[in-house]
């Protein structure tokens, strides 16, 4: 495998409206961001990426872009953007924004050419239809809910959103649209930038022509995903983004995609894939229901190591997952990966651990590495996710009490990731001096980044140390191009497995409260990293405290 500039990189999401509001107006910045480089430069990561920052009329918090070529005064100003590409770098820091392409927002001037003339240039940026018989063009259901179809106001057309109503999608069909991506991409690397995480992208490709799915639930319409599935091709326009704009810029370019075709892998993150990785969602999907959210599954400690290893399994060495716990559309990894009632700093540094020693890149989302847990919600009336407020309806229609539909929404409530970052135990966590705008979550008295910062028992910390220890000279070849074997497979809630290369390391997780006993096949040389003082062993057989992770050279 040839080896990438990226392959041994950290990466720190950072979503910048809930991280650090530099100017009091309650809504995070870009000099917000510059002035904790150096937090970020101490925990150790190398890539920053960035979601939206652009001029956006934030109807999915900046996932609807009204401009590719500007910042949203709400962010800051294209010179800030600048200072911050340049202060990151003298940090040796890079930096990825987020490329959002299968849609614009209904307020970019191309939707508004389209609705001036739907005949004219820009009616064909877009996916337009005459109705059928007085309905939408097809049943299909938007990602938030209703129709995937709305008028195209001024007109007797409609147009396709597969999200949102203020989310019209592109049409990648047509080689104008591609030629505008391409150049907007090559504008920003241009500015410097590391590359793209690129949002909802296999999308981009519609089984065409268009046409009604069985429906999946009752209101006689059917979600996206039978179309996906049956679309061919996407592999010409991502070949096409690749060869037009990463590769020539030796760019970073990470996809999120969802259910991906085994057969696939190779296409997609192998040595001449279409990215250098993708997001491992297994975990994240795990339990979903075609019905909503309130009929989801919950996972347990055996399903999120059988979800892992999966994913490993499946993408061996052919390249490089990104892995995660939690994003900004995911409950928080502590709340959700951790059995009820046992989320504390021990467990949530074994899960931590557990997460960071998978073979593919270590992705940490803000937060996540002083253990920040889910918002507990009070009322409906709190949350502001646009996806949230639609599965709370849902959750009714089906015959939900509203507290047993608010208790569905909560587990899974797109805002847990969003509140506001927790700084410090002052005033709103540290975040703004004004109204933050999302609820800060009551318990940043006692989780705030100021009280783990020099603790060096902190989750913070222990995060430190991950990071310290996958660029250890000794040990990053291991860590980065090991293989990963499963160990104890079977073993109920334990999680362990080795990684191999020049090193042979073994990371094992007791992942419940109760003690459990394992015997190594082999003495260790080594402690690499413990969440706690001791180990109760003999050097063969070694008690785990509850939660206990350790990583050990064998
Ligand atoms: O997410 C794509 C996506 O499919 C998500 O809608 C996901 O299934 C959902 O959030 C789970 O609740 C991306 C972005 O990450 C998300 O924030 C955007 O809302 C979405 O695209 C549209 O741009
Ligand atoms: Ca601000």
């Amino acid at each position: 495998m040839t080896k990438k500039w990226w392959h041994d990189k950290v990466v720190y999401q950072i979503y910048p409206k809930s991280f650090y509001d530099s100017n009091g107006d309650g809504i995070g910045d870009i000099p917000g961001i510059i002035d904790k480089l150096d937090y970020i430069k101490d925990l150790g990561v190398d890539v920053i990426w960035l979601s939206p920052c652009y001029k956006s009329p934030l109807a999915d918090q900046g996932y609807d872009i009204s401009d590719y070529y500007s910042i949203d005064p709400r962010f800051g100003t294209m010179e800030d953007m600048e200072r911050l590409i340049a202060e990151a770098k003298k940090r040796g820091i890079c930096v990825l924004m987020d490329l959002v392409v299968n849609h614009c927002s209904d307020e970019h001037e191309w939707f508004r050419k389209a609705c001036e003339e739907p005949d004219g240039k820009y009616g064909n940026f877009f996916y337009l239809r005459d109705k059928k018989e007085g309905k939408a063009p097809t049943n299909w259901r938007s990602c938030f809910g209703g129709s995937a179809w709305d008028d195209l106001p001024g007109t007797d057309k409609q147009y396709l959103h597969l999200f949102h109503k203020k989310q019209p999608d592109l049409n990648w069909e047509n080689p104008e649209v591609r030629e505008e991506v391409y150049k907007n991409i090559n504008w920003w690397l241009d500015k410097g930038l590391g590359g793209f995480r690129i949002d909802a992208i296999m999308n981009i490709k519609k089984a065409l022509p268009m046409h009604d799915y069985a429906p999946d639930r009752e209101d006689g319409m059917c979600s996206i995903g039978a179309m996906l599935k049956e679309a061919q091709g996407v592999g010409e326009f991502l070949t096409e983004m690749r060869d037009r704009t990463f590769r020539k810029y030796d760019a970073f370019a990470v996809g999120e995609v969802f259910d991906a075709n085994p057969d696939a892998i190779d296409a997609l993150i192998g040595e001449d894939g279409y990215f250098s990785s993708m997001f491992d969602f297994n975990e994240a999907f795990f339990g979903a229901s075609e019905k909503g959210w309130y009929d989801a599954t919950l996972i347990t400690p055996d399903d999120y190591k059988r979800c892992c290893f999966e994913s490993q399994a499946r993408v061996g060495d052919i390249g490089f997952l990104s892995n995660i716990i939690e994003n900004h559309d995911e409950p928080r990894g502590a709340s959700h990966y951790i059995p009820e009632g046992d989320c504390c700093a021990e467990s949530k540094k074994m899960l931590g651990a557990l997460n960071f020693m998978l073979r593919g890149l270590p992705f940490i989302f803000q937060g996540q590495e002083i253990g920040m847990e889910n918002l507990p919600l009070t009322s409906i009336d709190e949350v502001d996710d646009i996806s949230a407020l639609d599965e709370y309806k849902v959750a009714l229609n089906a015959g939900l009490t509203p507290e047993e539909a608010l208790k569905a929404v909560s587990r899974f409530s797109r805002d847990n990731g969003r509140t506001p970052m927790q700084w410090s135990d002052g005033v709103n966590a540290g975040f703004t001096t004004g109204t933050p705008w999302l609820k800060v979550n009551p318990n940043y008295t006692s989780i705030n980044a100021a009280a783990q910062v020099d603790d060096p028992d902190s989750v913070l910390s222990f995060y430190k140390e991950l990071i310290t220890l996958r660029k250890d000279p000794a040990y990053k070849e291991t860590i980065v191009y090991g293989a990963l074997k499963p160990a104890w497979e079977d073993r109920h809630n334990l999680m362990a497995y080795y990684r191999e290369k020049e090193k042979t390391l073994l990371v094992i997780g007791n992942y419940q409260k109760q003690e459990q006993e394992i015997t190594l096949p082999s003495p260790y040389k080594k402690v690499l990293l413990n969440n706690y003082h001791d180990i109760a062993t003999d050097n063969e057989t070694i008690r785990l405290h509850g939660y206990q992770v350790l990583i050990l050279e064998m």
